[in-house]
């Protein structure tokens, strides 16, 4: 077996990664499994930090990096540009701020960094939306091994998309992958949808799509948890409050203003005025760890949740009853497998989200014999494979409040059915599988035998002939390129003839 290399913005410490949660605990354990080495930034910001200073650590590779370097790279470009248009948030990105060629820079000096590192037969697999120019910059020098990346936020709808300045500079960058791993199918038909329009992508038979001049296979890798992580755990008992009568409704989700929080409070607070005997029977528990705090767009939320949170516990309250108990701080990771199971219903209603692991985490915590109801946001990822939690649109307050009494009120025997469908989901793909399965396919682009064949030949011929449409042969991808098929808008599977 090949030497993996993964490559993300953050390296945690080995010892530490399991606490971190999240992707942080599966990349740990492929460094610890198989031959690997991990490279990328190690949190620290130094007066004299370069992100083309390696510091070598057994299987970790990190760097550190500037106060300018992570103002235009990580604060800006990543998280004031790419992070708000990924989740649909065009009116907060900062497009005039000037943060692009930072985050090329510190892209292209990582991947100086990096390169002396590679061996011939490495495969490397790049994580996510700070380093999409990462493979251009290593194929610049020289790199040819197999690069696959990971997209763990959503892809946009090539409008939206499109309305980055430097849509095509990023377009050319991705091109530069073998393969790119998306959360879902609605965002692998979003990215080819816009390869298609926005650059002129083209798919040719064996499914991969022809961009640049070079061939990339695009798919979607949902990513899990590792379910041994929230198994049979004991109740939280510190959390229960002193009316055992009482349910408690759990979200756990990074302060963002993509996670939803304001319409979650503003939801629950429509539930107690439209349901009032549930009052003083229910309580929601919000934790919302801080995150980002130095970006433009988060310095309102913080206050916003405060003040609405406020607002609940003033008009519901009562002397030995708290409607919403918030808390702004981090919560250990070995408390949550408790915190869920100790819930009679997981809200995660995000407004757009890539996955939401702690969708898969509440199910997986939950007491098989009397599990409690995920409601869940139609714009999470989850909510593809997940389609027995109650399904919500976060933004509709009305039904979410009637969502809270539905699933209050839902018998156990529903309640079973729908806990065991979502446990075979969360089994289905779990974090190792996620992991497998895109590093097979990795190692199936290195072999040459990443050919998917989605079409049968016979009727996709018949199709183009009618269109006076030729084939486009498997060429190699430095030859010219020879008109291929027209993308369908939902990518896959169909000719069009415009
Ligand atoms: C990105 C994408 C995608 C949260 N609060 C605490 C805490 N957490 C843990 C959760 C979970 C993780 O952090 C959050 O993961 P999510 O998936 O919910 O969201 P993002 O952080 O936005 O992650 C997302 C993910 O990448 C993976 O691809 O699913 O869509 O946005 O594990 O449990 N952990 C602890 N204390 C907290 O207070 N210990």
């Amino acid at each position: 077996m090949s030497r993996v290399v993964l490559v993300s913005n953050r390296v945690m410490d080995l010892r530490k990664a399991p606490q971190a949660g999240g992707v942080a605990v599966a990349l740990a354990d492929v460094v610890r499994s198989r031959s690997a080495l991990w490279f990328g930034w190690n949190g620290e910001i130094r007066a004299n930090g370069q992100p083309d200073l390696v510091e070598r650590e057994g299987r970790l590779a990190t760097v550190t990096m500037s106060e300018a370097d992570y103002r235009g790279y990580y604060l800006g470009y990543a998280n004031s540009v790419l992070w708000p248009v990924f989740h649909n948030r065009l009116d907060v990105a900062e497009f005039e701020a000037g943060f692009f060629e930072t985050y090329v820079d510190v892209n292209r000096r990582l991947a100086a960094s990096l390169a002396p590192m590679l061996r011939a037969d490495d495969i490397i697999w790049v994580h996510d939306y700070h380093l999409i120019p990462l493979a251009a910059e290593l194929r610049s020098r020289g790199v040819t091994n197999p690069i696959g990346f990971y997209l763990h936020i959503p892809f946009p709808s090539w409008q939206t998309f499109m309305a980055i300045p430097e849509h095509q500079e990023l377009a050319r960058a991705l091109a530069a992958y073998d393969l790119i791993g998306l959360q879902t199918r609605a965002d692998v038909a979003n990215l080819i949808d816009y390869m298609a329009k926005g650059v002129s992508g083209r798919i040719v038979p064996d499914g991969r799509i022809r961009l640049f001049g070079r061939l990339v296979s695009i798919a979607s890798f949902p990513v899990g948890i590792d379910l041994a992580d929230f198994a049979n755990p004991k109740r939280d008992a510190g959390l229960v409050q002193a009316r055992t009568a009482v349910s408690r409704i759990i979200g756990v989700d990074r302060l963002d203003y993509t996670k939803g929080l304001p319409q979650k409070l503003k939801a629950f607070g429509r539930f107690l005025e439209k349901y009032p005997q549930y009052q003083r029977q229910v309580v929601l528990t919000q934790i919302a760890p801080p995150t980002r705090e130095s970006v433009e767009a988060y310095s309102g939320i913080r206050q916003q949740l405060e003040t609405l949170a406020g607002s609940v516990n003033g008009r519901f309250g009562e002397l030995d009853w708290v409607p919403i108990h918030y808390i702004h701080r981090s919560t250990p990771r070995r408390r949550l497998a408790g915190i869920y199971r100790s819930s009679r219903i997981g809200m995660v209603t995000p407004l757009r989200d890539g996955m939401n692991l702690v969708a898969k985490e509440y199910v997986a915590a939950q007491d098989p014999e009397d599990p409690g109801v995920l409601i869940l946001s139609q714009f999470a990822g989850a909510a593809e494979e997940m389609g027995e939690a109650l399904i919500v649109n976060p933004y509709n307050i009305e039904q979410c409040a009637d969502a809270i009494r539905i699933a209050l009120e839902m018998s156990l025997e529903e309640r079973r059915t729908r806990y065991e469908a979502l446990m075979a989901a969360v089994r289905k793909y779990d974090v190792t599988s996620w992991c497998q399965s895109f590093l097979a396919r990795l190692e199936r682009v290195r072999a040459g035998e990443d050919i998917d064949r989605p079409y049968p030949v016979g009727p996709l011929r018949a199709a183009l002939d009618k269109l006076g449409e030729k084939l486009d042969p498997l060429e190699p991808a430095d030859k010219p390129t020879r008109k291929g098929m027209q993308l369908t808008p939902s990518g896959v599977g169909g000719v069009d003839s415009a």
